[in-house]
């Protein structure tokens, strides 16, 4: 079994050369995006064993993603192959600093990875993983997707630990089903990560009490509060191997919270892909609670510092250190 399962559509992505609005600018520049490849590069950066499982089209942008995906060192031998849809594609500016208002335009309706569902992907390649880590962007994409995450997230024995990324994207959901859809999965999970503006959007929840309030059932809530940092609600502060006594705790929730390093922002994209990323890593290895959200700022720190998706987290001896410093460095 490897460590982290991730499943999901990834997309080649493309950013505009200069700033400016999709309308406006000439020229592109190639890279990849997928809120769980993501999150499985930046795992497999951490030094962690780490399976993509996926489908994308019998076409270049296809060869490429499993290329570039497979050069992090993540497991790409259980994506398929669709020789009948395309891989997704989608174009996404970098948006302001401050506020990260942005433009995005997927064409990706109809594509290889939509037409995920139990009977197309691989399920034992799902299964044999110390924790399976999904998100709410795999239910908008197809009522199979949806019924994918239904199978993979339903109690009952052998099941890894589900992590839940919510990553509501309204774009995304053409009907008003979504908010209630990702509360249902949320509330199947382990462990699961949300912004407080997207609990804001989807469920009109506001403070980080009132989101762990609404999801009783996972052992751990991380509510990120962008560059306020992230707070951690736990139903059981001790670290197991692997997280999964979590899942069986109850009580009212210790909160824990931890500010994030203030940088110089270029692009937020993919910076909560990174955060999930540097929470698993630290929770695989039996960190505390604050480890577990400094790796994740930390991880997140260095997406937030480069233009595309996808940045190297600190090497772990260095992640290690950065985390190490006192609180005051730490804020
Ligand atoms: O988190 C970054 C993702 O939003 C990006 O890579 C594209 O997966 C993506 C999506 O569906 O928005």
């Amino acid at each position: 079994a490897v460590d982290v399962v991730a499943l999901g559509e990834s997309m080649v992505a493309f950013r505009p050369s200069r700033p400016g609005r999709l309308a406006d600018v000439p020229s592109f520049e190639r890279g990849i995006g997928g809120a769980e490849s993501n999150a499985a590069c930046v795992l497999a950066a951490a030094g962690h064993s780490v399976r993509w499982v996926s489908r994308v089209g019998a076409d270049g942008f296809g060869d490429h993603l499993v290329a570039a995906i497979g050069s992090w060192g993540v497991d790409v031998g259980a994506v398929g192959r669709d020789p009948d849809r395309p891989t997704g594609v989608y174009f996404r500016t970098a948006g302001d600093r401050a506020t990260d208002a942005h433009e995005v335009a997927y064409y990706r309706a109809g594509s290889a990875a939509s037409a995920m569902s139990p009977d197309t992907v691989d399920r034992a390649a799902l299964r044999a993983c110390r924790v399976l880590h999904l998100s709410g962007i795999t239910a908008a994409l197809s009522a199979g997707c949806l019924r994918l995450l239904r199978e993979l997230t339903a109690p009952g024995p052998g099941r890894p630990l589900i992590s839940f990324d919510v990553n509501f994207r309204p774009a995304l959901w053409r009907d008003a089903d979504g908010p209630r859809v990702l509360l249902e999965l949320a509330r199947r999970a382990d462990l699961v990560f949300v912004g407080d503006d997207e609990a804001r959007a989807a469920w009109g929840l506001r403070g980080g009490r009132a989101i762990s309030d609404a999801l009783p059932e996972p052992g751990t809530v991380v509510v990120k509060q962008g560059a306020g940092g992230a707070t951690a609600f736990t139903r059981d502060t001790a670290a197991s191997e692997d997280g999964r006594e979590d899942r069986d705790c109850l009580g009212d929730g210790v909160a824990t919270h931890v500010t994030a390093p203030a940088v110089d922002v270029v692009a937020h994209v993919g910076a909560g892909d990174a955060f999930a990323a540097g929470f698993l890593s630290a929770t695989l290895r039996r960190l505390p609670v604050r480890d577990r959200l400094r790796h994740g700022h930390l991880a997140a720190a260095a997406a937030l510092t480069v233009p595309g998706d996808l940045a190297p987290p600190p090497g772990r001896g260095h992640a290690d250190r950065l985390a190490a410093l006192d609180d005051a460095a730490w804020g």
